[in-house]
């Protein structure tokens, strides 16, 4: 018998935390440089029957019956994905960004090899190597960093190490750098020693895919991604590669890493990736810069320093020693305003990483809810003043308010939330 009975007579507890959740972000300012709001049409998605489909496989290749409709949703969602960046053959299946770098770390390495990638602590991403992470586990990861006078890529660095340590393969990426990376220098570095070259895009995958930050897919063996951050898609991984690792990639996905793909996220995939091929998707994705750069003007005018001088893409990394703040203090302060980022080491940062001396802050979110240049100018003054009254919780309620009925002028999932 059909069950239609909704989630708040189901399980309440859990509707009301949705519900809640809802409400904070509609009424917040979200900052945090990965996240971003998906459309009713992903979320739709995402939502659907298609979670209930087993489909062990790939398309015409599956260990299930009654695959006949999901593959046509990993269909398009493939070909689309090609599209989008103009890549040789696409996996659509990586259930997270992890588990795309961790596919093609098995095609491309053997255990115990050499990846030559970005230090965590300048900028760098847990799964390219970081001790507490598989990778640091199963490769020998070296670390190149950026330099003290620019706080960009050290490429003597790069350079040296390379020639010193014959990677097997080179990783370009970061969750945490504010800056254009110059794919065809690293590629040229990589050649030199005979590595192999992967970029994880994650962070700028929406930015590439608008030509608004250049494209990896000529300078790179593999291209591995997440689909949630600037890309806008539901929470997942991707990857993108020269058809030569197709084979290959698609064993280390299933069956080498997962099992069953979640086909509803897959097909949610699909949405974003038409999305984004759509005209509007450029012009978000060029707003999403041109606030990042707003916001950065708009910070430095509070009295705040930003390491390597500004930002070239959705995201800056705001030094506090100027307020007298660490990154932990200063996220509980901007919180208490409704304002939400996350603590982040700065380049050469001399508190450890759960203290840190920074915040980074990022412009996606808040660009998907139509915010643009002028409305950056607000959004930096109201850091500004919540970070100089750190210890006023009456000024920072204040704040909050004031946060709140700025956001109204940009409705986000309002017909989602329930009245009172
Ligand atoms: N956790 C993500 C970020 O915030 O950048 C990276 O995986």
């Amino acid at each position: 018998m059909e069950n239609t009975a909704p989630l708040s007579k189901v399980d309440p507890a859990i509707a009301d935390i949705i519900q809640a959740e809802t409400r904070r972000q509609e009424h917040g300012l979200e900052l945090i440089a990965s996240e971003n709001f998906v459309s009713p049409a992903v979320l739709e998605a995402s939502g659907s029957v298609l979670t209930n489909k087993y489909a062990e496989g790939y398309p015409g290749k599956r260990y299930y019956g009654g695959c006949e409709e999901v593959d046509k949703a990993e269909t398009l969602a493939i070909d689309r994905a090609k599209q989008l960046f103009g890549a040789e053959a696409a996996n659509v299946q990586p259930h997270s960004g992890s588990q795309a770098n961790m596919a093609a770390f098995m095609v491309l390495m053997k255990p115990g090899d050499v990846m030559l990638t970005l230090d965590l602590n300048s900028g760098g991403h847990l799964t390219h190597g970081s001790t507490f992470n598989f990778s640091g586990k199963t490769y020998k990861a070296v670390h190149y960093g950026l330099t003290r006078d620019t706080e960009t890529i050290d490429f003597a660095q790069v350079e040296a190490l390379a020639k010193e340590h014959k990677p097997r393969l080179l990783i370009v990426g970061a969750s945490a750098y504010p800056r254009t990376l110059d794919f065809p220098r690293f590629k040229a570095i990589a050649d030199s020693v005979g590595a192999s070259v992967l970029v994880d895009m994650a962070h700028i995958a929406g930015l590439i895919a608008a030509g608004v930050h250049p494209s990896p897919i000529a300078h790179a063996d593999i291209v591995t991604s997440t689909t949630h951050k600037t890309l806008r898609g539901p929470r997942s991984g991707m990857i993108l590669m020269k058809e030569q690792y197709a084979k290959a990639i698609n064993s280390a996905i299933f069956p080498g890493i997962q099992g069953g793909p979640a086909m509803h996220t897959i097909a949610a995939k699909a949405v974003a990736y038409h999305e984004a091929l759509q005209p509007a998707f450029k012009a978000y994705a060029q707003q999403v810069v041109a606030n990042a750069r707003a916001l950065a003007e708009g910070l430095v005018g509070q009295g705040l320093r930003l390491c390597s001088g500004g930002t070239d893409n959705h995201l800056m990394l705001v030094d506090l020693r100027s307020k007298k703040l660490t990154g932990k203090v200063a996220e509980e302060v901007l919180g208490k305003a409704g304002i939400t980022v996350n603590k982040n080491q700065i380049p050469f940062d001399p508190e450890k990483p759960t203290i840190s001396s920074g915040v980074r802050i990022g412009t996606p979110a808040l660009t998907t809810r139509g915010m643009k240049e002028a409305d950056m100018a607000s959004v930096a003054r109201f850091i500004g003043r919540a970070l100089d009254h750190a210890s006023d919780d009456a000024a920072l309620s204040k704040i909050h308010g004031e946060v709140a009925e700025f956001t109204k002028a940009f409705p986000l999932y309002a017909s989602r939330l329930q009245k009172g």
